[in-house]
This record gives structure tokens, sequence and C-alpha cells, in this order.
């Protein structure tokens, strides 16, 4: 029964239902899959009063700015009153104090401090993790960063006063890095794609001559970038062996910049709170920081953290979006009920639950074995694992965090498409993590890629791992552990027959290659955790909802024959029915 004082709607023009938001909680104290984990492997008051603080800085002050920096994109001022170019980027007050903090908190600086020795990776990457859905794309130019100063380290430190600046914790110091590979021609195909030209100096630089098509948080301090050195006749070396890696500041200390001009700036589906611009490089005075020919190669490293800070942020993105979902579902009453009280809604997020804690044992994974490799704890199948989880964790959590979140927003109902709750963007923003750092396809051939030049041994390393997860798991566990074996088994006989494949074939298989690999290896990081003593039921209950999917899609791929001749010829007919000559 309603009492009312006057009719509802008498006064008043609006009514007097309104509905509660949800709030976002300490995303870190809420995470109970983040604490089992640190419990589990990284059990230090100190982690946990940290990523609790922080969780409580993300809420309060983090959040807020993250919806400034989307609210204020950056814009581009070319010229000046008077007509001078000026090329200035600029950018919001919210954006600056992301740089601030993102120094304070040492969220590049961790990963080198190696403060938890071989789990300082896990640390800042834990963080990073609460930090990313709230830090308006302040997640990208720091993944840029990390990369850098991976690349400088792994060099011998060349540039040491870039390294200190990319991974101090002074706010005055800190340099942020960019990482200017795509041009006009390619952005997966590096090797053809780079007309960029660089002329030697008399005093060892180097001037770059070109046009970076994609450059994102282009306010950057220095840059990352490839071009093609050329002989005294001005001439270069076509493909992969032309192209070398360099290092450039962006700006002067006046703020000019160095030798660039920045046409414009990409108006983008998403990721609008920082600025990607199109860029002529007319003279960009620069180092040379790989040996010549070496670019590509070179910049593996940088691919290799960007890489994993996309999955984190992919990750990260299903995290906030289902503890959102969740939070909304005990505030949201339909049908005289809350949504969580209707079964069918709990289903739903459930599902969109295990999905997310697959992917996020994923991700933590790749963090852990990428501070054993820098701390000398890897063994070699750690090093292997890494090469092959790199791309695999890229690819499949890039496209997962946009399944996920879009469902997640349907949880909102209505609410959930209407662009002032905040939570458009995370939709937006998801898209992206499947294009840029390679897309689906390339890094499924750079799995390809990482499997042939181990001679096998990155698939040795692989099988190894996952039987010797599932060694360790109990009864409860029992029908995931036995469709893992027997898609395990599956995977090996398709992988007995690649030799024999040509290699049109070999590629058509990648990317349910990629899958399964991905799938499988969730499964058994799921059954693993699941298996620890501290471990919970629904820690068995997800283990278990997860080997229930098909994880090993190459098999079934094979069976109907998706990988053979006659697919090439079928596929190719069903696109292109129709398209005029
Ligand atoms: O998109 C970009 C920035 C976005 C903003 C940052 C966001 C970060 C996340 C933030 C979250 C909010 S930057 C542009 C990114 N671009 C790409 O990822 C390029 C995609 N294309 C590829 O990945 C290709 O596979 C290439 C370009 C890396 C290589 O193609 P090629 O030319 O066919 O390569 P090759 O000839 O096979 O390889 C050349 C050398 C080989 O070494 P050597 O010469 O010793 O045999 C390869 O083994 O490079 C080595 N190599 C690698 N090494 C290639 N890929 C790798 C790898 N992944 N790891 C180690
Ligand atoms: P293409 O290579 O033309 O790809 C087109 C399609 O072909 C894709 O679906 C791809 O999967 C497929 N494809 C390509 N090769 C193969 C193959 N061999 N087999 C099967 N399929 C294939 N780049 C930078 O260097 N620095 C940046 O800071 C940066 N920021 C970006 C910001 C945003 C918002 C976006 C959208 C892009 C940014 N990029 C940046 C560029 C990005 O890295 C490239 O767009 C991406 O690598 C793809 O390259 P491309 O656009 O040339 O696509």
């Amino acid at each position: 029964t309603h009492s009312f004082t006057h009719f509802p709607f008498s006064r008043s023009a609006i009514g007097t239902f309104f509905q509660e938001r949800p709030l976002l909680r300490n995303p870190f104290t809420q995470d109970a899959l983040l604490r089992g984990y640190l419990r589990r492997h990284l059990p230090l008051q100190e982690v946990q009063l940290d990523l609790t603080a922080f969780g409580e800085r993300v809420v309060c002050e983090i959040d807020d700015l993250g919806r400034q920096c989307e609210q204020n994109p950056p814009r581009l001022q070319p010229y000046d009153a008077w007509g001078h170019r000026v090329d200035r980027i600029i950018t919001c007050d919210a954006w600056t104090r992301m740089k601030h903090i993102s120094a304070q908190e040492g969220l590049v600086a961790a990963g080198y401090e190696r403060r938890f020795g071989e789990w300082s990776r896990v640390y800042q990457m834990s963080k990073l993790y609460l930090y990313a859905p709230s830090a308006g794309l302040y997640s990208c130019p720091l993944a840029m960063t990390d990369g850098a100063a991976k690349v400088i380290e792994s060099l011998g430190m060349p540039i040491r006063e870039a390294f200190e600046r990319l991974t101090t914790r002074d706010e005055k110091r800190f340099w942020t890095s960019g990482q200017w590979m795509t041009e006009r021609k390619g952005g997966s195909d590096v090797a053809n794609g780079t007309e960029t030209v660089a002329q030697r100096q008399e005093d060892g630089s180097y001037r770059l001559y070109g046009f970076k098509w994609f450059t994102s948080a282009t306010d950057a301090d220095i840059t990352l970038t490839l071009a093609r050195i050329t002989d005294h006749h001005g001439n270069t070396t076509p493909g992969s062996v032309g192209v070398s890696l360099f290092c450039a500041e962006v700006w002067d200390s006046e703020g000019r910049t160095n030798g660039v001009e920045i046409q414009r700036l990409k108006e983008k589906l998403g990721t609008r709170q920082m600025p990607t611009a199109e860029l002529l490089l007319d003279g960009m005075r620069a180092r040379l920081l790989s040996e010549e020919g070496r670019g590509v190669a070179s910049i593996a490293n940088m691919l290799t953290l960007t890489r994993i800070h996309n999955t984190v942020s992919a990750v990260a993105a299903m995290r906030r979006i289902t503890q959102l979902g969740r939070e909304y579902s005990t505030k949201r009453s339909v049908f005289g009920k809350l949504l969580k009280d209707h079964p069918l809604h709990v289903q739903t997020l459930s599902r969109l639950e295990v999905e997310t804690r697959a992917a996020f044992l994923l991700m933590m994974e790749v963090c852990r074995l990428l501070g054993r490799e820098e701390t000398g704890a890897a063994t070699e199948r750690d090093t292997h694992l890494l090469r092959l989880l790199t791309p695999v964790a890229k690819l499949y959590t890039g496209k997962q965090a946009v399944a996920v979140v879009s469902e997640g927003l349907e949880c909102f109902g209505g609410q959930g498409y209407i662009e002032d709750t905040g939570l458009p963007a995370l939709l937006r923003d998801a898209q992206v993590l499947s294009i840029w750092e390679g897309t689906t396809n390339v890094l499924s051939l750079d799995v390809l890629r990482s499997i042939s030049k181990s001679s096998g041994r990155v698939l040795q390393a692989f099988f190894s791992d996952v039987e010797e997860r599932l060694r360790g798991a109990g009864p409860a566990l029992l029908p995931a552990v036995q469709s893992l074996h027997s898609s395990l088994s599956g995977l090996a006989q398709f992988i007995q027959t690649a030799e024999s494949r040509p290699s049109e074939s070999l590629q058509l298989a990648a990317r349910d290659l990629a899958y399964s690999i991905a799938r499988i290896y969730m499964g058994a990081l799921l059954v693993d955790h699941a298996s620890w003593e501290g471990a919970s039921h629904p820690d068995v209950y997800a283990a278990l909802r997860w080997c229930e999917n098909d994880v090993c899609p190459v098999v079934s791929g094979e069976i109907r024959g998706y990988y053979s001749t006659s697919a090439v010829l079928s596929d190719s007919q069903l696109v292109y029915q129709g398209l005029e000559k």
C-alpha cells in the first residue's frame, strides 16, 4: 500500500520513485578471487594494505578523474592566433592528475623496483587491474611507458636518464612513452608498412622523415619508433631486415615539437579520453636504440609488455562490470522482487563471473611468469610459457572483454545504454582491446610463430604444465579434469598432424588453435586454484562450469573440415557471392 500526502506527480513533474544507483565500492576488498589469489601466493600484509588503500583512492578520487577525462577529451591546437604552427595537444587537468597519481602510486615503478622479488609484477599488475577501469585510459600511456622501460633495460640501458624517468615515483620527473609503429600501409604488417626513413647525422644521431598513422597518448614525453636507415645514396632495405628501432623526445623544453607536425587527432569509437594522432615526422631528431635492421625483433619486448597490459585492462573491464552488475542486482526490484532474487538473472551474472575468473587467472599467470623471468627465477618451461601465453592471453581476453561487458550492460536494462551512468564507455573502450597491439588473427599467427620458432618446445612446456596442474585435483573436480584430459589428447592429435599440413591449412587453424590453448589453460588454472587448500566452493564450481564448455574448438573444427582446401574455396564463395567486380 502506498500512502501519499498528495497524489504522486501532482506537484512534481517527475514522480517520486528514483532508482538507487549502483555504487562503486572498493574494487580490492570486493574482489574475492584477487584476494584469494594473493592470500595463496603473496600473503603479505604490506601488499594487502597498499591495495586496500589504493582501492579506496580509486573510489574516492580516481574514478571521478576518469569520468572527467571522458567528458573533457583532448583537443589539438595546430596554429596560434597569428598562423604559426604550434602543434599543441590540450588535455584536461584530470589527465595531468592521472599522470601524477600514476607516478606516486608506482604503477610503472613497481615493476622495476622489484620489491617483492619474482612477485613484483603480480603486485604491480594487481594495482593496475584496480586502476584501469577508472583510469580514463591513462592505463594506455602507462602500458607503453612500461614497454619502453623494458626495451631500454633489455638493451643494457643505453639511455639511463630516460629509464630512470620512466620508472620513477617522483611525479615531477615522471615521463611517459609513446609507441609509434603503425603507418598508413600497415599496422599488422610492420615490415612492409614502414616507410619512415632515418638519415644519419654527423653527430651520430638520426633525423626521421615519415608519417605515423596511429600514435596514442601523443602527449607522451618520449617515444619508441621504427624507421629505415638510408645508405649514402638515400636507399633503404625493404622488409623486416631494413627496419631499426629509435627513441626520440617528442617535445623540447619550450613545449615545441621535435620535428613533428600533428596532422589531426583521430575521431574514435572509444578511448576518447586520450589523444590519438596522425603525425608527420619532418626531421625528428632521434637516437638509434637497436642494432641496424633489428627493429622489429627489438620492439618485441615492448609488445610483450603492452600485450600483458592489454590483458590486464580487458580483465579489469570484465571485473568492473560484474562488480557493478551484482551491486545493481541488490538494488533494482522488478516483478515484485530484487534482481538478485530472480534465479535467471543470477545465472546470467554467474556465467559472466566464470568468464571473468578464468580470464583473471590467465592474466595473473602471465604476470607471474614475467616476474619470474625478470628476476632470474624462470625455468626454461616458464620462459616458453611466457612466450606462448602472452599473445594467447591478449587475443582471448580482448575478445572476451567485449562479450562480457556487452552482456554486463544488459544487466542494467536501459540504464546500461545511458551515457552519463558511465557504463557505455566501458563497452566502447573494450572494443579496441582486440584491435591494437596485434589483432586477433595476427596474434593467432604469432602463437604459431612462437611454436614453430621453438621447434615444439613451447608446446611441450604447455602440455607438461597443464598435466602437472591437473594432477593435484581432488574428486570434486573430476569432471573438469576428465574434460581437460580429453581436450589435451585431442589437441595432441591435432598437433601431430600439423607438421604434414600445408602452411595455409595451419594458418586457417591458427585462431581455433589459439582459442584451444587459451581455454584449456584457463581450465587448468581454475582447477589448480580450486585444488588449493584455501579454495572455496565457488572456486570449485567455477572450474566445473568452465570445463563444461567446448574447451578445444580446434578439434571440432578439424572434424568439420574447416581447415581443408575445399573450405578455403567455400569460405571464399560464401563471402564474395554478389560482390561486383
Ligand atoms: O597498437 C599500438 C599501441 C596501442 C596503445 C597501447 C595500448 C596498450 C594496452 C593498454 C590497455 C589500455 S602499437 C602497435 C602495435 N602493433 C602490433 O602489435 C603489430 C602487429 N604485428 C605483429 O605483431 C607482427 O607479428 C610483427 C610486426 C611483430 C612481425 O611480423 P613479421 O614481419 O612477419 O615478423 P617476423 O619476420 O616473423 O619477425 C621479425 C623478428 C623475428 O626475430 P628474428 O629476426 O630473430 O627471427 C621474430 O621472431 O621479430 C621477432 N618477433 C617476436 N619476438 C616477432 N614477434 C615477436 C614476439 N611477439 N615476441 C618475440
Ligand atoms: P590491418 O593490418 O590492415 O588489418 C585488417 C584486418 O586484416 C584485421 O582484421 C586483421 O586481423 C586482418 N589481418 C591482417 N593480417 C592478417 C593475416 N596475415 N592473416 C589473417 N588476417 C590478417 N599503432 C601504433 O603503432 N601506435 C599507437 O599508439 C596506436 N594507437 C592506436 C589507437 C587506436 C584507438 C587504434 C584503433 C589503433 C592504434 N594503433 C596504434 C594501430 C593499431 O596497432 C593497428 O590499427 C593494428 O595493429 C592493425 O593494423 P591495421 O590497422 O593496419 O590493420
